[in-house]
């Protein structure tokens, strides 16, 4: 059956197993031919220093306050926080009224987390030790944060480009944490769950031995992680980060293992990056384990990275009509795309220009 499935050229549905929902793949559509080539973006400049913008050191945000002259990676609660750790408006009683007018309050704490105080860099550009910095972070607020106890759930992520819409293109990423699963989150937990309770593996680690096998969506790895399309990708260059050991969450890996992480997402990047030679728009974030305080033996720590890019800097792939309606098309097919990937170069191409 999975061989089967490998190289159709034919129209064919995808399972993924970490959502039970299925994708529409048309690899025939391709050869459209009105599809024409499209041009490259001018490179942008960016300063190193913006005093205009709210994330830089020393600066004022829109809440009044002021960053500190902070010189390695900077968080601060949401000035506009969309959780807050006591929840008003939702009395108790609200609760269930009926089956069909359903609200529970919910509870939580957002912050942003600055990656670096050089207005001008990503993640991509940025040298590895201090992606390893980000890393040490992401684990200290996972930490922190889940040890709240109204905290069930610590969501880590980052939009990239005003594409994505984010506000600002100093690097940084957000963490909203809260009470309950979020929707995405609690479809992959029952699923690994569900799996592990079934077949007595992990989801994850089978998934990954199936892949290492085939080697055809890998599209990079080091000692502990590996960089894939998944072969249910929905987005075109849609890629997952997987631990190779089973650890549930960030706070599990070894100072080894947190150093991997950094070369993965900077090799990552960077290849994103050389795609279409600009600064590559994406939301990712970290999926693992709840900090509900309970086991999750079923839990495999991993990141998904969303690009919404097809074909060039400027033509994206949008999820309407069908998309929306129905369920989730694509025309390149997950083989296709990390081929691409997988044959960039390790170098930024702002530095091979240099
Ligand atoms: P993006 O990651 O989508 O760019 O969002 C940045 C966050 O920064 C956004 O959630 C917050 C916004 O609420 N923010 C502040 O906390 N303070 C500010 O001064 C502006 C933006
Ligand atoms: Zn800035």
């Amino acid at each position: 059956m999975y061989k089967e499935i490998q190289t159709p050229s034919g129209a064919h549905r995808r399972y993924n197993p970490l959502t039970r929902e299925w994708v529409l793949v048309s690899p025939h559509r391709m050869e459209r031919p009105w599809l024409g080539q499209v041009e490259t973006m001018p490179a942008e400049m960016r300063p190193r220093y913006d005093p205009d913008c709210y994330l830089c050191p020393g600066n004022v945000r829109a809440s009044g306050k002021r960053n500190p002259d902070y010189t390695g990676t900077f968080v601060f609660d949401n000035d506009f926080s969309a959780l807050l750790p006591r929840s008003a408006g939702v009395s108790e009683a609200a609760k269930a009224q009926s089956s069909l007018l359903i609200s529970h309050p919910e509870r939580g704490l957002c912050r942003v987390i600055c990656f670096s105080p050089r207005h001008d860099l990503t993640l991509a550009e940025m040298p590895v030790e201090h992606i390893r910095n980000v890393v040490d972070v992401w684990i200290e607020q996972y930490a922190e944060l889940g040890a709240l106890s109204f905290i069930n759930y610590v969501q880590i992520f980052e939009n990239k480009g005003e594409m994505m819409g984010a506000s600002n293109p100093h690097p940084h990423g957000q963490i909203w944490a809260n009470e309950s699963l979020p929707t995405e989150v609690f479809k992959e937990n029952m699923a690994q769950q569900d799996y592990l309770h079934e077949a007595g593996h992990c989801l994850l680690c089978d998934y990954l031995m199936l892949e290492r096998m085939e080697g055809t969506r890998i599209v990079l790895e080091n000692d502990h992680f590996v960089a894939l399309v998944p072969f249910w990708a929905i987005w075109p260059f849609e890629t997952m980060v997987l631990s190779k050991r089973h650890v549930p969450s960030l706070t599990h890996l070894n100072q080894d293992e947190r150093d991997s992480l950094a070369d993965v997402l900077k090799r990552l990047t960077i290849r994103y990056d050389n795609l279409f030679q600009i600064s590559f728009p994406y939301s990712m974030g970290f999926h693992q384990q709840p900090t509900d305080g309970l086991p999750h033996p079923a839990w495999h720590l991993h990141a998904h990275f969303y690009p919404p890019l097809l074909r060039s800097a400027t033509v994206r792939k949008f999820m309407v009509g069908y998309e929306m309606l129905a369920q989730p098309q694509r025309d390149l097919t997950a083989e296709a795309a990390a081929e691409r990937l997988r044959e960039l170069p390790d170098v930024h191409y702002k530095e091979r220009s240099q």
